[in-house]
């Protein structure tokens, strides 16, 4: 595919405030004139959603570690050829809740699975398509799940334990270490106020450098 507008990507555990400067983000973006694509992973197309839906809710049945990685990435192909490719290709920016940072994350990280296997299937999904922009949202996992707990039920994910938690958080911040110039930490146990005059700071150096 060729390219030409900008793909920026919201990560971080459970509850940090991803879906909230979402909107903050599009509100930014298009005051600039900028057309934006807002959508989520797991998600984001119609089958894609159903993915998302057998992923997140409780089930009776266990999911195996394997059947979960590739359920993620099944959804992402579909997501990539019918949303995320063509809104790049018209020329929006697309900004997207989660994306293959949380595989590497959650699956890498929390279940244990290679991340060389991993890569093999980024490549194999995506092949050269990787984000331009990630902000990583960081905070203490206890911080991130009481504000999670206030809306309601807890979903498959949400449900599980602490160590769990902490090896994902661990894993992203390995990540920023490792992509420091795609990935942004964003100190997400400010205020809101605080936690949107950063990102700000960070999407006007961005759009300064290229509008
Ligand atoms: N997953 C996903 C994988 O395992 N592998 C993958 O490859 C992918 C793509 C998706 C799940 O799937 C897993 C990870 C996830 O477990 P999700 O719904 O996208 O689930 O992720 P969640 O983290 O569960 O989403 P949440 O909606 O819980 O968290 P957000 O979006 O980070 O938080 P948000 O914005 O809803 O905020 C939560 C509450 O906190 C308040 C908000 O008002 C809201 O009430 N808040 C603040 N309060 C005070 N100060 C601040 N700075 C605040 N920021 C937000």
């Amino acid at each position: 595919m060729r390219k030409k507008g900008l793909f920026i990507t919201l990560e971080g555990g459970e509850g940090v405030g991803k879906t909230t400067n979402l909107l903050f983000i599009k509100k930014f973006l298009e005051e600039k004139g900028i057309a934006v694509e807002v959508t989520r992973e797991p998600g984001g197309t119609v089958l894609a959603e159903k993915l998302r839906g057998l992923l997140l809710e409780n089930q009776t049945e266990l999911i195996s570690e394997k059947t979960e990685l590739l359920l993620m990435f099944a959804a992402r192909a579909q997501h990539l050829k019918n949303v995320i490719e063509p809104a790049l290709e018209r020329g929006d920016w697309v900004l997207c809740d989660r994306f293959t940072d949380a595989t590497y994350s959650y699956q890498g990280g929390g279940r244990g699975i290679d991340t060389n296997l991993i890569a093999w299937l980024e490549q194999f999904v995506q092949d050269e398509l990787r984000p331009d922009l990630t902000l990583l949202f960081d905070a203490p996992i206890e911080l991130g799940m009481q504000r999670a707990k206030k809306r309601g039920a807890l979903d498959r994910f949400e449900s599980e334990k602490l160590d769990f938690f902490n090896n994902v958080r661990e894993a992203y911040l390995q990540r920023a270490r490792q992509y420091s110039e795609r990935i942004k930490i964003v100190d997400a146990t400010q205020s809101l106020e605080n936690v949107q005059s950063d990102i700000q700071k960070l999407l006007e150096k961005l759009t300064s450098d290229l509008l």
